[in-house]
């Protein structure tokens, strides 16, 4: 059996210059944890290469001699300027993305954008089927392509399919909005595996079944997981939260660089704390709430003034929409007013950094951090709350996060737990977080990174194969190759304690 990994872009970031397409490897948990999968198992990864082409031999042959440097194979499917539009734009991002984390009021649900997305999800499913050999594991990601598997049931009928989508799945008051909600609802049962992040997410989509397709039925899977039967299929679903790769987030943190850029960066913050926030721009991650809850802090406790400073680190993100390009401005806004009325001196509250930074700054920042200020209004999981604890190698730091994170399920015991939209208590969190003393802080993180750690993104791979084996075969090593951290449970969702 091979593996065939299915997501929305490849995992390469392609460079044009005079002499032709470059690539480099893409960065990101989910690569470093699926690479070494896919190239122990023949792996092919199928996506959009990210630039748009029809048929550009040169882009081609670039993708194929990328191969020996990454240790699987690159299958591109080819998009037009026009369906990237469509598809990623329209009915992923306008539709899906602000409907799945509960702003339905973002939503624009254009008909032609249904229409290009199941153009799309069949020309990934055209590359799969051309790819794919009889008996591989096709493993698709996220929300850009829940539609992939009827058309691959027709042609890999000897396939098994699964699916894990990275962002909540919303309850049935919500999702119900959606024009075409049958459709993708039948479309996802027709995977042999649903992965969700949380038990929550997973509720949500057993509870839309229930109401729009009275007929399905629902009985105990193996593992923690959950069998639903509807016309002639079955489908199991489980919750797998996703990790990061702590390992190595802990050795670049140990490691001299980090520790010299650390010393450089507290030597400029002239003894200040500091409070950081680090997100994708997204309006999904809540930084112009934090930014007026840090105001609000301010405002009540003087005390916080010439001490604390808010990092805030932005990588930008989709900025041809124009809901994006709009927060960008509001966040510089609300920025300029906070420094304008605080600022003195020696001391500006807040830092805002608008790039993407490198991986060795990022933990840097991670590791100089006193205080994690992670508050999505919504997210699938969160990342970023685990790569700060994954950094704390000395045991130090205190994580705030927000109730509608993922992780809160994980880490929620040992975090400061706020509603991110209640001003007046993240204002108290952050004022209650500079306040503890080591002899506070130390205990709650240390039970943070050991749960981070024993919950890693490669013991989620693990748990995932695992779970997608049909329920009549003997278990195969997948889990053992996959997880250094031995045979995983499908179902990780324990807390701190
Ligand atoms: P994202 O919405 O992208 O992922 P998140 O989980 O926070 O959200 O991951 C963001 C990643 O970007 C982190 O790995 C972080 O290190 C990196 N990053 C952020 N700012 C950066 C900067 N300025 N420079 C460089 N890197 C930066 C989706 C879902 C999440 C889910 C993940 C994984 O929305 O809920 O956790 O997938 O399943």
């Amino acid at each position: 059996m091979r593996l065939l990994v299915v997501s929305n872009r490849l995992p390469v970031v392609l460079e044009q210059t005079d002499q032709g397409w470059h690539t480099r490897p893409g960065s990101g948990g989910l690569v470093t944890a699926l690479a070494p999968v896919l190239s122990k198992w023949d792996g092919t990864w199928v996506g959009w290469p990210g630039v748009p082409h029809a048929d550009d031999l040169d882009l081609d042959r670039t993708l194929a001699g990328a191969v020996m440097e990454q240790g699987y194979k690159l299958a591109p499917v080819p998009l037009t300027a026009d369906e990237q539009r469509g598809f990623y734009e329209g009915f992923s991002n306008q539709i899906i993305w602000p409907l799945f984390h509960d702003l339905q009021s973002l939503c624009n649900f254009e008909p032609e954008y249904w229409t290009s997305y199941v153009t799309v999800n069949a020309k990934f499913a055209d590359v799969v089927v051309r790819t794919a050999r009889s008996g591989d594991f096709v493993w698709v990601h996220d929300y850009h392509l829940m539609g992939l598997a009827a058309r691959l049931r027709q042609h890999l009928p000897l396939n098994r399919l699964g699916f894990f989508l990275h962002i909540p799945f919303p309850p049935p008051g919500i999702f119900c909005k959606l024009p075409w909600r049958g459709e993708v609802l039948e479309d996802l049962l027709r995977y042999d595996l649903v992965g969700f992040q949380t038990p929550r997410d997973l509720a949500n989509f057993i509870d839309c079944v229930r109401t729009l397709l009275p007929g399905a039925r629902k009985r105990r899977g193996p593992r923690g997981t959950v069998r639903l039967s509807h016309r002639d299929r079955t489908c199991v679903l489980g919750a797998f939260p996703i990790g990061i790769d702590f390992q190595e987030f802990a050795d670049v943190a140990a490691s001299a660089a980090v520790a010299e850029r650390v010393k450089e960066l507290r030597a400029d913050m002239q003894g200040q704390r500091v409070v950081l926030g680090v997100d994708r721009l997204d309006y999904t991650k809540g930084i112009p709430y934090r930014l007026r809850a840090f105001q609000r802090a301010l405002r009540r406790f003087p005390d916080l003034h010439r001490n604390v400073t808010l990092l805030q680190v932005v990588v930008p993100s989709r900025e041809s929409v124009q809901e994006y390009q709009d927060l960008k401005a509001q966040i510089e806004q609300i920025v300029s007013q906070v420094n304008g009325e605080f600022t003195q001196p020696g001391w500006v509250p807040i830092h805002h950094v608008f790039r993407s930074v490198s991986r060795e700054e990022l933990v840097a920042y991670y590791r100089l951090a006193d205080v994690a200020l992670v508050t999505p209004l919504k997210d699938g999981m969160n990342l970023v709350a685990k790569e700060y604890c994954a950094c704390q190698c000395d045991g130090d730091g205190v994580l705030i996060l927000s109730e509608f994170a993922g992780s809160a399920v994980q880490l929620g015991r040992a975090a400061v737990v706020v509603n991110p939209y209640d001003l007046d208590r993240v204002a108290e969190a952050v004022h209650y977080a500079v306040s503890l003393t080591p002899q506070q802080r130390r205990p709650a993180m240390r039970k943070l990174r050991r749960n981070v750690r024993d919950h890693d993104v490669h013991r989620w791979v693990g748990a995932f194969l695992a779970a997608a084996e049909p329920a009549d075969r003997p278990r195969a090593d997948s889990d053992e190759r996959a997880s250094p951290a031995g045979r995983p449970r499908p179902r990780e969702v324990t807390g701190v304690s």
